[in-house]
């Protein structure tokens, strides 16, 4: 039997209930995938990962991946290499891919719906899956040559890497300092060790492709200090003909040196790449993307996608773990109901107590708030892609996609690791610590997602500092009028008015929280007579606390737009499961309102009260 345990029905009442994708989809740069198409895609890729692709899940947990140093080769589960390729083979990878490389474009909010089902199946795939992704991104930013391996990596099926961090560059990827010199014919020679690179070495196709930031040594104007002085090189595992792109036979310097052993998502190998050291071989030599020294910049066109691709694994994972869970908890007997105190009453299954039940509401309120977030924000994609193609002005969509980013990822990990562990492993009681059912994998793979990618440290300074202040407040002037629309709107016959107070408080608290930041922020500088650059800290040590809050306010909001939808669809007599499935969506949008958003007050009163105390503080105190 699979683990993995799908929520297609939700998936679609988000696309097609709560967003209207069915407005944009059969038109436009989509007129390849009409809504039959794109029904028909979810249900199949639903199955497919339901069934072959978590086929291999646990398995290749268990005996994960081997590396032979001496080699620099790894040898993947075989199981897992079954269910990749059958991935690769139902070619639905192509749904992110442009015409002109083979592909059938469709919306981002598609794309995202159906990657969650891969994703919460067997991630490591999605991942090891990402080469014609990246292609894109190759051919996006290139010129005439890179155009053509863009399209040799993906009729080869090559695999792909993003090469950023190093030993002493995680977090400030601009301490780089792996380097790049160019050759006499236009080549680039780079030099260097990084570290923690996702598939960096795999059996699962014939050569890799890595995507290396470093830095040129030697030319004018280029190369300098932190992250806008890194330049993007392509550099392959083995040399090839960038005509046929038939393998030369040559190996390039470029070799996986080590292999991480790590706490989860072991199916997905973790390396140290070595470019360029003589004595493993030759020189590991490169192209520099599209010929422009821009590297930051076109990386981050793969970090915008990989950041919205953790934030759907959590959420994937935290879905699946609360189905996982609310089955057991509809089988498991045991204590009595607690209106029945006599010794002899009989036993219930623990659905029964109350206990169990706010645990349950609350995974549920969450694991459907978190994607109706990520595919929120997966249709401001499909509007810049929609404007892009008619040629229309499509920059407040982007800026809104942007702020929505740092809360799929940021507050779509956090929310997701930490309810698996205290709430959807909790409802197995010890036989959630157990490897006979997934929850205490699921933990463990999910626990990367606030790590890697940015931490969340890094998303919300993300989400502050650029998302908000550097776009002087235009997404979030955007969304927070959306939200007071919605509370005003008495729709409904101000059905759900509890809940809309409850909102709107929490409207208020953000408002203020992003207030005081603002106002602490003005403070610290110097410039000003009263400045005190210290007063940064300040701002500093409410920006994680904001990814809550804010994550908080737009779920809240999201579950409670749905709550409409699924009381229309009562109020018009739906019945069966379908009646049982929109008064699930009422309920948990009206438990959230009442058990997560008053929160936020106190949150408010902690972010205005923030003080230096906590950096005055002697390090040898703490
Ligand atoms: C990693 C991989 O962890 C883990 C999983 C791998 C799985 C791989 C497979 C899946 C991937 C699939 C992808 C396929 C692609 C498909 C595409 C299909 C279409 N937004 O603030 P500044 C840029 S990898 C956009 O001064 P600092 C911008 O150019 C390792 N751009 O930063 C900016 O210039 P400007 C992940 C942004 O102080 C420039 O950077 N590692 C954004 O120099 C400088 O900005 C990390 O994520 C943004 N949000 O550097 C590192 N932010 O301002 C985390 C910056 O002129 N650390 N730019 O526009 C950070 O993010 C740091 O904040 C920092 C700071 C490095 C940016
Ligand atoms: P550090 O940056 O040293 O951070 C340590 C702690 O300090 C964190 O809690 C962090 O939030 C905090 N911190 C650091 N700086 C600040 C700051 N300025 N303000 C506030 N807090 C701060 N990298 C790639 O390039 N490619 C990959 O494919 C890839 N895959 C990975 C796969 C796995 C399994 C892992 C574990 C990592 C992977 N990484 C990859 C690296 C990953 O992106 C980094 O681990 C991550 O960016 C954090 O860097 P770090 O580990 O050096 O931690």
């Amino acid at each position: 039997m699979s683990h993995y345990k799908s929520n297609l029905r939700d998936v679609e009442f988000n696309l097609f209930e709560l967003f209207d994708r069915q407005s944009i989809l059969g038109t436009g740069p989509f007129d390849e995938v009409d809504l039959d198409t794109a029904k028909s895609i979810l249900s199949e890729v639903e199955r497919l990962s339901r069934e072959d692709l978590a086929a291999s899940f646990v398995d290749a947990d268990r005996n994960p991946p081997v590396f032979d140093p001496a080699t620099h080769t790894l040898t993947q589960n075989p199981a897992f290499k079954e269910s990749y390729q059958k991935w690769i083979d139902a070619e639905w990878w192509r749904l992110q891919l442009p015409t002109e490389l083979g592909g059938q474009t469709a919306p981002s909010s598609l794309m995202w719906a159906m990657g969650e089902f891969v994703l919460g199946a067997n991630p490591a795939i999605w991942m090891y899956g990402a080469g014609p992704g990246f292609s894109r991104i190759v051919w996006e930013n290139g010129t005439e040559r890179d155009k053509k391996i863009a399209q040799i990596m993906i009729d080869r099926h090559w695999l792909t890497t993003m090469v950023l961090t190093e030993p002493d560059a995680g977090s400030d990827v601009g301490a780089g300092r792996t380097k790049a010199f160019q050759n006499e014919d236009g080549t680039w020679r780079i030099e260097g060790v990084k570290r923690f690179i996702t598939s960096a070495v795999s059996d699962l196709g014939e050569n890799t492709m890595h995507l290396v930031l470093a830095r040129p040594v030697g030319i004018e104007g280029v190369g300098g200090p932190g992250t806008k002085g890194l330049s993007l090189f392509l550099v392959p595992e083995h040399h090839f003909d960038v005509e046929t792109g038939e393998l030369t036979g040559e190996r390039n310097g470029a070799y996986v040196t080590n292999v991480e052993k790590k706490m989860g998502i072991k199916a997905s190998a973790t390396c140290e790449v070595t470019f360029g050291d003589p004595q493993l071989g030759g020189p590991a030599t490169g192209w520099l993307l599209g010929e422009v020294h821009d590297g930051i910049n076109q990386m981050f066109r793969v970090i915008e996608n990989a950041r919205m691709m953790v934030g759907a694994k959590a959420i994937a994972t935290l879905s699946t773990g609360y189905l996982n869970a609310l089955e057991y908890a509809k089988e498991r007997v045991q204590g009595a109901d607690m209106t029945n105190p006599a010794k002899t009453a009989p036993r219930v299954t623990i659905t029964h107590h109350p206990d169990v039940r706010r645990s349950l509401l609350t995974q549920k309120a969450y694991a459907e708030g978190l994607r109706s977030l990520m595919i929120y924000a997966a249709t401001f994609q499909d509007e810049v892609m929609v404007k892009q193609a008619s040629g229309e002005d499509g920059s407040l969509a982007a800026s809104i996609n942007d702020l929505l980013l740092p809360l799929v990822k940021g507050y779509g990990s956090e929310r997701s690791w930490v309810l698996l562990g205290t709430e959807s492993l909790q409802t197995f009681g010890g036989s959630g610590f157990l490897q006979e059912y997934p929850l205490e994998q699921y933990v463990r793979d999910a626990k990367i997602d606030t790590l890697y990618e940015g931490t969340t440290a890094i998303q919300g300074q993300d989400l502050f500092f650029r998302k908000i202040v550097k776009d002087q407040g235009r997404a979030l002037g955007w969304l927070s009028e959306q939200i007071k629309s919605f509370i005003d709107n008495e729709a409904g016959n101000g059905r759900l008015k509890v809940e809309r107070d409850l909102l709107a408080t929490a409207l208020d608290d953000t408002t203020a929280i992003i207030t005081a930041m603002f106002t602490d922020l003005m403070a610290s500088n110097p410039a000003d007579e009263n400045g005190d650059a210290r007063n940064v800290y300040k701002v500093a040590l409410n920006t994680t606390r904001l990814v809550y809050v804010l994550g908080d306010l737009v779920v809240g909001w999201l579950l409670l737009r749905g709550a409409e939808v699924a009381q229309g669809q009562l109020d018009g007599g739906a019945t069966g499961a379908d009646k049982s499935f929109y008064e699930g969506k009422v309920a948990a949008a009206s438990f959230f309102a009442k058990t997560v958003l008053p929160r936020l007050t106190s949150e408010r009163a902690m972010a205005e009260a923030v003080d230096l105390d906590v950096m005055e503080l002697d390090e040898a105190a703490f």
